[in-house]
Parts: C-alpha cells; structure tokens; sequence
C-alpha cells in the first residue's frame, strides 16, 4: 500500500512504521492519522507480524506534536472530532495484540508523546527531548496526554510537564519512569531490534493474553483484576504453545512457539 506521511515495511515477523515528514518534524496531520489508522489495522491482521517499531524519520524528530498549521481554522467542534479520532487510534495502538515499541529519534512532543505513550516500551535516543507543550498554545493535551502521563509518572510530575510546558531530556524522562531504555543515537534501532527479535520468539497468544491482563486490569479493583488475570492464565492453558513451552523446557531446548 502507498503511502504519503508515513512508511510501512515488514521484515520478517517485524513491522517498522516510519513517520516520514522530516521537513515538519513528523507532525501529525491529518493526511497521517488516515495512514496511521490503515497500517495499524494492517500490522494488527497481518499474522506474520509478532512485533512492531514505530519511529520517526530523519534524526532530529520522533514527532513534533499534532500539525499545527493545520488547526488554525478548526471550529470547536472539528477540534473535539479529531482529538477524539487521535485517541482512538491511540487506544487501537495500546490494544494491539503484539508488542509495540516506540523507538524515539528525537523530539517527542504533545501529540507525539501521546503516541509514544500509547507504545508498550519506549526506547529513547540520549538526544531525544519530550514534553506536551500545548499550554503554549493556549489549550491542553488531548488526545492522553493528561490521563496516560499522569497514570505513567504520578499526578505530581505530570502536572508539571503539562502546566510548564516544558521539555525534558531523555535522562531525565527516563528517571521519571516515563522510558525504558536511553541508548546512544547511533545504537537507537541497534538496541530496539535486539529487543524486537526477543519479543517475536515468544507465544504470540500468551504475549496477546499478558497485554489485555495488564491494560485491562489496570484501571479495575484488584480482585476483580485478579480474576480477569486467573481466566486468561487460564485460557493460556488451551493453546498448542502453552504444550510446546513446557515440553521444550523439560526437554532442555528453545521452544518454537506457532501462535496457536
Ligand atoms: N506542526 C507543524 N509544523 C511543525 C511542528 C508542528 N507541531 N513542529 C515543527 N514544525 C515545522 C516548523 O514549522 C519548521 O517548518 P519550516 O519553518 O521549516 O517550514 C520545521 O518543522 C522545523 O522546525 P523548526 O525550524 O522550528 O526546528 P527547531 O529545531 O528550531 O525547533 C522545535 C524544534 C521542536 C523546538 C520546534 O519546531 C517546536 O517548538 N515545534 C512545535 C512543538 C509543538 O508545540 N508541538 C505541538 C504540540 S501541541 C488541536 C490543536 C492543536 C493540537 C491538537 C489538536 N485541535 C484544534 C484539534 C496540538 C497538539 C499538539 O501536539
């Protein structure tokens, strides 16, 4: 499928979607949400994908926030529609059922960090600058940036960001818990595809059934929560892969798990 803003390339069981509109740091327009939508949902029902890497082009950016050129004439309304459609793709990002690592290049700022937000593992250049600097243009982040940063690093620091506008660097968005890793920008997609090659060996059921434990529990009373996780352990029990892992391991060698 041709794309305008954004590369889709599938190597092996990996898919790397590239944001590619350098000239404006990686800004999300409007043109790229459409695209985004389609290669998610792509990656999502291509089942020899086990592990995706979005990032950005170029070295400069992840993504700069939203296309602001292109809000300048939004009614209120239009504004409410489209962070609204943001969020869902967002929320469509989160709820893959294969891992997603955001491997930031660069700037990751307001909708940009929303997106890395929505990734289940950041890996972040020790040149990257993050930050939701919205409160600059006189509104706030909309499409999660108040709810998932709050939930990543407290109320506290997430007020802080938000309130100041102010962007961080990566050592320090890494001690606030925000990243995983912070690796030299030369090594940036080095260290992202080791990761990557480690995610795609494992069961692709069992990895689809850990994200919905934690995603799904997370926002739940514990109990309730633990009763979600012991029927998904549960289910783990009826996949071939579940026979295969425990097999491989009484049989002192590396499992090779099928997704079934
Ligand atoms: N949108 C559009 N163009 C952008 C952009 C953005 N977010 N960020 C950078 N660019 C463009 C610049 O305009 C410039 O274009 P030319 O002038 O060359 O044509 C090019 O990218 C290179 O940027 P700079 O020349 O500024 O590069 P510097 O290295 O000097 O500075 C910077 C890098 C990241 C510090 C700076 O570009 C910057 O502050 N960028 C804006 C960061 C930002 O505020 N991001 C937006 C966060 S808010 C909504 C309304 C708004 C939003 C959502 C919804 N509705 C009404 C629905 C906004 C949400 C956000 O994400």
């Amino acid at each position: 499928m041709g794309f305008q803003t954004l590369e889709l390339r599938i190597e092996g069981s990996l898919a790397i979607i590239l944001l590619n509109r350098p000239q404006a740091l990686n800004a999300i327009n409007l043109a790229m949400v459409g695209e985004l939508e389609q290669a998610v949902r792509q990656v999502r029902d291509d089942s020899g994908v086990r592990v995706v890497v979005i990032t950005g082009a170029g070295d400069k950016a992840f993504a700069a926030g939203a296309d602001i050129t292109e809000f300048k004439a939004m009614s209120p309304i239009d504004a409410w529609m489209f962070v609204q459609r943001l969020q869902r793709l967002f929320l469509e990002i989160e709820r893959l059922p294969k891992p997603v690592i955001a491997a930031v290049n660069g700037y990751a700022l307001g909708g940009g960090c929303e997106l890395m937000m929505a990734c289940d593992m950041i890996y972040a250049s020790d040149a990257a600058r993050i930050g939701q600097p919205e409160i600059n243009l006189g509104i706030i982040p909309g499409a999660g940036g108040t709810q998932r940063l709050a939930r990543l690093i407290g109320k506290q620091r997430a007020k802080e960001l938000v309130l100041t506008g102010e962007m961080i660097g990566a050592q320090e968005a890494w001690g606030l818990g925000l990243l995983n890793k912070v690796v030299p920008a030369d090594q940036l997609m080095v260290e992202v595809r080791k990761l990557a090659d480690k995610l795609a060996t494992k069961a692709p059921l069992a990895i689809k059934a850990a994200k919905e434990a934690i995603e799904d529990g997370y926002d739940m009373a514990l109990e309730r929560a633990l009763a979600h996780e012991a029927q998904l352990f549960g289910l783990c029990f009826a996949t071939e892969d579940r026979a295969e892992g425990v097999n491989a391991f009484l049989e002192k060698r590396p499992p090779k798990f099928k997704g079934k």
